[in-house]
């Protein structure tokens, strides 16, 4: 029984040395999603996009997008998160720098920043609203012409704002924060930002809006740098399973209560 004896050590060493190979691949594959610090997430985000993303009274990020993030993070098996603020039109070029993981601040997903970093799956779709003061001769999309509406830099508002308000004259902020105290002390007539943080704006300064524009092909999503397919992977696996056991809604109607909701994020959407 020799050549049995042979063949038994063959296949010992081999399985032995599979085991090798596999254990130093999973050494080497500690950080999965290329991250910059294996098992933490650096988030850059915004503090003044109430009730998406905000800073609470004791500094801490919160709002819609925050909780829903780290349910995610959560699913990869990462409870380390860190939120920072910064200005929205630094974040994307922050991500694709490598300055953090990713950015969250209900960033609607485009070709055009697609150019600059790569999205998850959409997570959210709404409104942009024209938030004004009840004084304002601003009553519509019409009687904009020959106002002032403030945007904030970088967003999908400022787009819309330069290609669709032409008769109007488009003012840039840093912040949502700037631009509506800028509008409460009478030094824009309008300004145009997210549905949800406009509502919670008009409850705190007894605002109101005067258009809401439909932002569907927008959806939020996730943006991270270019290149990380494991990381893009396992953030729309775990989004789509925080929609089909209904953390999604639970979520929504937390942060967003009373408003409508897309059917595709809801257990048993596509
Ligand atoms: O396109 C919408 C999306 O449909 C949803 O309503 C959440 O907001 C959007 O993503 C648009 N958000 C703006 C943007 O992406 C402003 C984001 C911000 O102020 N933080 O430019």
């Amino acid at each position: 029984m020799k050549s049995y004896n042979t063949l038994s050590k063959l296949l010992c060493t081999s399985i032995a040395l599979l085991s090798v190979s596999f254990t130093t691949l999973a050494a080497s594959n500690d950080n999965p999603y290329g991250l910059i610090e294996p098992g933490h997430l650096r988030i850059a985000s915004v503090g003044d996009s109430k009730p998406y993303t905000f800073t609470d009274a004791s500094g801490q990020f919160t709002g819609f997008d925050v909780e829903f993030f780290k349910n995610v993070a959560h699913r990869m098996g990462i409870d380390k998160v860190d939120f920072i603020g910064q200005d929205f039109s630094a974040i994307m070029p922050a991500v694709a720098n490598g300055q953090y993981d990713a950015a969250v601040a209900a960033i609607g997903i485009t070709p055009a920043r697609e150019k600059t970093v790569d999205f998850s799956t959409g997570y959210l779709a709404g409104y942009l609203t024209v938030l004004t003061r009840s004084d304002s001769a601003v009553k519509n999309v019409a009687t904009l012409a020959k106002h002032r509406i403030g945007v904030v830099q970088g967003t999908l508002q400022e787009n819309y704002a330069v290609q669709h308000f032409t008769q109007s004259d488009v003012v840039r902020f840093p912040d949502n924060n700037s631009a509506v105290s800028a509008l409460n002390n009478g030094t824009l007539d309008a300004m145009f930002l997210d549905y949800e943080a406009a509502k919670s704006y008009a409850d705190r300064f007894k605002l109101v809006s005067a258009a809401d524009i439909p932002s569907f092909d927008a959806p939020a999503g996730i943006a991270i740098a270019k290149g990380k397919p494991e990381f893009k992977a396992a953030l729309d696996k775990a989004i789509k399973a925080a929609m089909q056991d209904g953390t999604w809604k639970q979520l929504y109607q937390k942060w967003f209560p009373g408003s409508p909701m897309p059917k595709q994020y809801l257990p048993g959407g596509q």
